[in-house]
């Protein structure tokens, strides 16, 4: 059993401030049954936070999962880095509780202090090991993290071959092409998702371990699996078990939802920016054309 240490009590002193950027209430938002977020480790520098926050603030379901690795507690006890943008996303997050939104927090292996609340109620959250999820076509989700098995696959090794230093260097450089790309007023970018796909056994380990948690859940007896943990997102039938990942908010910038009809769908935050821009441009030529 863990011990409450100073820095977890830190990060739960942050939650009740004020977000330093307004939730914007002036847009439509698309809603949907349910979404799916993992992997934002907040308390990095990798963190794409600005991201999550736009996405936030232009969607909205009837129920949330929060698939773990949402803070990095490893991290912020070497350093602790905790911008605004960081506080914003917390806060949307009670606030979404608050609203109605039924929100389920499972603790993945960064913030695996949390995971001793598994079972309770916090502000409105559940917090839970795991969860099983069932669509409104009846199929039922075995929802985990995903580190469970990574005795078994070794696909967290993508990550660690190249070493941790290299990986945060590799966000580094990602920071920097997006925003040089968004001065340019070009779309988002992910630097390590190319990276990812040339690294051959990355591949590997990325499909084995697809492949292990399919299984682990099809031999529970459930339809499908979400999970997150290993920053690719996926949806992928394997042997008759629907397999979901709903990536990350280091890079991939990714969810994962639900319809509600049942239908799933993966949503490349990136290209949905993107298409907005490229829309609000042509609206504005069309705009000074007519005027
Ligand atoms: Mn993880």
């Amino acid at each position: 059993m863990t011990v409450i240490d100073a820095s977890s009590a830190d990060v739960l002193a942050f939650l009740p401030q004020r977000p330093s950027v307004v939730e914007r209430g002036d847009i439509p938002r698309r809603r949907f049954r349910t979404i799916w977020i993992s992997d934002v480790h907040l308390g990095t520098r990798g963190c794409n936070a600005d991201m999550l926050i736009d996405f936030l603030d232009h969607v909205d379901s009837e129920q949330l999962y929060l698939v773990g690795d949402m803070i990095d507690g490893w991290r912020l006890k070497k350093k602790f880095y905790w911008p605004a943008a960081h506080n914003d996303v917390v806060w949307r997050l009670m606030k979404r509780a608050k609203r109605g939104t039924r929100v389920t927090y499972i603790p993945g292996n960064h913030d695996e202090v949390f995971r001793q609340f598994a079972g309770l109620d916090f502000g409105g959250v559940r917090i839970r090991r795991k969860a099983i999820h069932t669509t409104a076509d009846g199929r039922r989700l075995l929802v985990l993290h995903g580190d469970e098995f990574d005795a078994i696959t070794l696909a967290h090794r993508w990550l660690s071959k190249i070493g941790d230093s290299a990986y945060t260097a590799l966000m580094v450089l990602n920071r920097w092409v997006n925003a040089a790309r968004r001065r340019l007023g070009m779309p988002y970018w992910s630097l390590s998702k190319h990276a990812k796909a040339k690294v051959k056994n990355a591949v590997a380990f990325i499909s084995r371990f697809e492949e292990v948690v399919a299984h682990a859940a099809g031999s529970r007896g459930v339809d499908g699996v979400v999970c997150g943990h290993i920053h690719t997102a996926e949806i992928r039938d394997i042997n008759g078990v629907a397999y979901y990942n709903d990536g990350d908010w280091v890079e991939g910038c990714t969810a994962l939802v639900e319809h509600f009809d049942g239908r799933m769908e993966l949503l490349l935050w990136g290209d949905e920016i993107a298409a907005r821009v490229a829309a609000d441009r042509a609206a504005q030529r069309a705009g000074s054309i007519a005027a």
